[in-house]
């Protein structure tokens, strides 16, 4: 038995570093705006995603309407877990910079650490970044199978709770 679990871990590691070596085209791919067939709204609170569950079928592009509705920064973000838990120190660096606190986002601050280190740019067309009260968009393209979630990546958000699954069909 112990043999049989231990044959699923290795399994389900190599899987999630194959997803994890793939390129973004893994997860799918940015949409076009006139190729939306399905708009979902998103609500975010602390710290945790209304609905929990997203249904979206194969190759459908969806527009995501994302409202924060509570009282802390929230990010949706369309990836792998695997690619979520990489994505996690990244935000705690911001985090470190003071590029993020619990509550703001210095945009300013975001556009002059671009200059020195690209990825602290933190734009990425899978994810959106927002405020308490903001709301934001986001279009993308379900082209792949991959096992995919929605996840907060504020530190302890997605650890609390803040993900949702999407379910392709
Ligand atoms: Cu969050």
């Amino acid at each position: 038995m112990k043999l049989f679990f231990f044959y699923i871990l290795t399994f389900s590691l190599g899987l999630q570093l194959h997803l994890f070596s793939a390129p973004m085209k893994m997860i799918g791919m940015k949409g076009k705006a006139s190729e939306v067939s399905k708009t979902i709204k998103v609500d975010m609170y602390d710290n945790y995603y209304e609905p929990k569950i997203i249904n979206i079928k194969k190759n459908e592009t969806v527009r995501f309407v994302v409202e924060n509705k509570g009282v802390l920064v929230h990010e949706f973000n369309i990836a792998t877990m695997m690619m979520h838990k990489k994505h996690g120190p990244e935000m705690l660096e911001l985090m470190k910079n003071g590029i993020l606190t619990p509550t703001k986002i210095d945009k300013d601050l975001m556009k002059k650490m671009k200059k020195t280190n690209p990825k602290m740019a933190h734009s990425h067309s899978n994810s959106i970044l927002l405020e308490p009260k903001k709301k934001g968009e986001l279009i993308w393209k379900f082209t792949s199978t991959a096992s995919l979630l929605a996840a907060c990546n504020v530190p302890g958000h997605l650890e609390a709770g803040m993900i949702s699954k999407i379910n392709l069909n």
